[in-house]
């Protein structure tokens, strides 16, 4: 390991065009990337669930880890500090491309997801739960649906944690496409538990924001703020919604036509929350593509630029009636992911800088990948820095990973980043952007210095509760006048897929160092719309920008959210599990079986299906010309829930089924014989 330069920047002042105001300082020097350890699934979706763990998420395809029972696990557990995986053997339904979050009580719902493939069930409705633990003894709870699930189909929904501890879940699909199409949008939001709110008990509730942003609207950006409202981005278009009273209020489009949700997958972020500016939030929008959003994929190139803009508002009067203030990034980003580090920075890692989201389906795609020239090199972000001046990547060395469609990122409790997947396949494929297992470990400066940390954190902590800490502060900087601005910061550290990084956060909290330097009291959060109730991360951060490890607590009372029994009654009688039995046939154009460079290429049959029906796909080894054993697939057009339901209101029965050849995702499954 290197260790960087012990140098400094200067303390930096405010810079007069923004509000952020975090510490200002920050250490400079060299960043250390390290690959190290592979991650078993590959990682879709991820999130920090104690101190040292991340669950990662994958979907069902021929991953090399196992689960107990021999199958391909789909989830895995990451020990950060043996660097070791475990498989989580309780998912059953397919956990492809679902949502998450964290409940007030600390517990861990990933929601939505894929059709039945491999060993799976269909995922479309499910939530599993997962309640964290450090010491290996949790796994996933999936009840395939049965009473654990939301009220329609959802494929790519938003997620976000609420006031009162629950999840509010956006959008999504109700089956997989490339794209959102009018046929299987699902126009409507819920929440999770149920609520009985505005005349729906329970059941899902129509959002005309998600109609306007069709197409490109998968993966909606929400952003929960201090007053109690929701900032949603999608496509070109952003609100602020109400969820009290359902009512929208529509701000200023994203300049340029540049789209921001999925496929064109840019990142947006709520920047810091802090007492000097008064909690005042202000959003970071940056990547994403200004591409059409009604081409057929196969009218796209690979090779089409990305987006360099971020575009930035601060959410008063003021600053709304002001719009987005844009500013340019150093290299053009799709598929990045950007977070916020403890010294009130913003990351922004992975991406690429031409193409989009999805495999397959780009006229020209780069094996399987509609995207190509990964960016390589991460960048910061210094909101608080006078523009011209924000962006930076001195010090950082570029991966030599390829981290595109699939792959993900997150800010681990101990200040490391953690990135890791890029699966730009139907299934485990090893071309040029292959299905990749490994990961990656990025320490900035700061994890090089002398570092403080502390002791008596309580388990909860109350909003306005005021708790003491003892410090040890790195003895460089151990007195009480280097103490007095110490900044103690509380971070969502959110469940990252798709460049979205659900309901993270960070909020700088009221402390003060004592005389002997030797404690330091700190104030909870204000509020729940400020914090809303669920776990956290605290550090306390010197004042050159030097975080102490993270520390897990959970704020607000620890309880569950409100849990409506009659509401989730009536949302389980009146939206039946969607009773997809659809089995997606697919068949990779080409992908090369790992050690051979052979290629495998098959097709199935029908092209369209009617009724439920069962073939043998013909796969074969084109290096040998060899048949490959083939999985049996089962196909059933039928998506529509039983009638009766308020599903049905949304989707025209008679519509006609979605053969499966016009879906673009459905291609190529992998032969069960391919081994890594
Ligand atoms: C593993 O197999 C056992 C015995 O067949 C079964 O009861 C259990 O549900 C299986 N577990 C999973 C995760 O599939
Ligand atoms: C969204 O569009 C669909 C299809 O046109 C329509 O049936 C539905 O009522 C719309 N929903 C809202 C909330 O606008
Ligand atoms: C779309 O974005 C590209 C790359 O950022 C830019 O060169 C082009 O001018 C943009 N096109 C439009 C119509 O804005
Ligand atoms: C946290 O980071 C420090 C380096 O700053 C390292 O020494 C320590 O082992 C890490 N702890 C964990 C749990 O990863
Ligand atoms: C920080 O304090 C914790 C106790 O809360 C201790 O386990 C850990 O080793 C300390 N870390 C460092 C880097 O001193
Ligand atoms: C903090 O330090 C004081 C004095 O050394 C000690 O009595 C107390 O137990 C410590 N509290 C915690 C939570 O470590
Ligand atoms: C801490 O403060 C004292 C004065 O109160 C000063 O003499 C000393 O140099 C400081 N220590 C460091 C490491 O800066
Ligand atoms: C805050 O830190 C700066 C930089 O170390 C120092 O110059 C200043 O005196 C400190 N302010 C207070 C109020 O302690
Ligand atoms: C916390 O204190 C602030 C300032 O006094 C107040 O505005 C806020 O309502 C309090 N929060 C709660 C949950 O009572
Ligand atoms: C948290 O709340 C959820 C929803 O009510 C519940 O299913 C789960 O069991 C609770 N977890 C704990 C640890 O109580
Ligand atoms: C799903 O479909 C199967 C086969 O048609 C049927 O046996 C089963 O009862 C259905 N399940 C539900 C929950 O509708
Ligand atoms: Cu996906």
């Amino acid at each position: 390991m290197r260790v960087s330069s012990p140098s400094y920047v200067s303390f930096i002042l405010a810079a007069l065009s923004g509000i952020a105001q975090v510490s200002g300082a920050f250490v400079e020097g060299d960043w250390v990337l390290t690959q190290d350890g592979t991650t078993g699934v590959s990682a879709l979706q991820l999130a920090v669930t104690t101190e040292t763990k991340i669950i990662i998420l994958d979907k069902a395809e021929h991953n090399p880890l196992l689960t107990s029972n021999g199958t391909n696990a789909m989830a895995a557990e990451l020990d950060l500090v043996t660097r070791q995986v475990r498989p989580l053997n309780g998912a059953r339904s397919n956990v492809w491309c679902a949502g998450g979050g964290f409940l007030s009580n600390g517990t861990f719902i990933n929601s939505g997801g894929n059709p039945s493939i491999l060993s799976s069930s269909n995922g479309l409705q499910a939530i599993r739960q997962f309640e964290p633990c450090d010491d290996e003894s949790c796994d996933i709870f999936d009840d395939s649906g049965a009473r654990l699930r939301v009220t329609s189909p959802r494929w790519y929904p938003g997620v976000v944690r609420i006031e009162d501890g629950s999840l509010l879940l956006m959008g999504g699909s109700v089956l997989n496409n490339f794209i959102n199409v009018i046929d299987i949008n699902n126009p409507t939001y819920e929440y999770y538990p149920p609520k009985n709110i505005n005349g729906f008990n329970g059941v899902q509730i129509p959002l005309k924001f998600l109609n306007d942003t069709m197409n490109a609207n998968l993966f909606p950006y929400m952003a929960y703020l201090p007053n109690g409202k929701i900032f949603v981005a999608a496509n070109t278009q952003t609100m602020i919604f109400d969820w009290k009273t359902n009512t929208e209020r529509r701000l200023p489009d994203i300049p340029n036509g540049v789209r921001i949700s999925y496929p064109y997958s840019g990142s947006a972020a709520l920047l810091p929350l802090t007492p000097e500016n008064n909690y005042t939030p202000e959003i970071l929008i940056c990547g994403g593509s200004n591409i059409s959003d009604t081409l057929d994929g196969g009218l796209i190139s690979s090779q089409s630029p990305a987006s360099k803009q971020c575009s930035r508002m601060v959410l008063t009067e003021e600053g709304i009636a002001g719009g987005w203030k844009i500013e340019e990034m150093p290299i053009a980003r799709t598929m990045g992911e950007m977070f916020i580090l403890p010294d009130g920075r913003l990351i922004l890692v992975n991406g690429a800088q031409t193409g989009f989201s999805g495999y397959a389906n780009a006229a020209d795609p780069v094996g399987d990948s509609n995207a190509d020239h990964p960016s390589f090199t991460p960048v910061v972000y210094n909101p608080d820095a006078p523009e011209g001046s924000r962006f930076s990547s001195e010090g950082i060395p570029s991966s030599n990973i390829a981290r595109l469609y699939h792959s993900t990122a997150t800010l681990t409790a101990n200040g490391t980043i953690f990135i890791a997947g890029s699966n730009p396949h139907e299934d485990i494929c090893f071309d040029q952007y292959p299905t990749e297992y490994r990961a990656e470990y990025l320490d900035p400066p700061y994890m090089f210095q002398p570092r403080p940390n502390f002791t008596g954190l309580p388990s909860t902590i109350g909003y306005n509760q005021t708790f003491s800490l003892n410090l040890t502060m790195p003895s460089q900087v151990g007195n009480s006048s280097n103490g007095d601005n110490v900044t103690v910061v509380l971070m969502d550290l959110g469940y990252s897929t798709h460049g979205v990084h659900q309901s993270s956060r960070y909020v700088k909290l009221v402390s003060s160092v004592s005389q002997d330097g030797k404690t330091i009291t700190v104030t909870g959060p204000p509020t729940p719309q400020i914090y809303p109730p669920g776990p956290g991360y605290l550090y306390v951060v010197t004042n050159e920008g030097v975080p102490s490890p993270g520390k897990k607590l959970l704020v607000g009372d620890g309880q569950s959210p409100p849990a409506d029994e009659a509401a989730r009654e009536n949302m389980l009688d009146r939206t039946p599990s969607a009773n997809v039995t659809f089995s997606q046939v697919r068949v990779a154009p080409t992908c090369k079986v790992s050690g051979g460079g052979e290629t495998v290429t098959g097709s199935f049959p029908p092209t369209a299906i009617t009724g439920s029906q069962t073939s043998v796909p013909t796969v074969t080894n084109s290096a040998s010309g060899s048949p490959v054993t083939a999985p049996t697939v089962t196909s059933t057009s039928s998506m529509i829930p039983s009638s009766g339901s308020t599903f049905d209101s949304l989707k025209p029965t008679s519509s006609a089924p979605t053969p499966v050849s016009s879906l673009s995702e459905s291609k190529g499954i992998q032969p069960s014989s391919i081994s890594i």
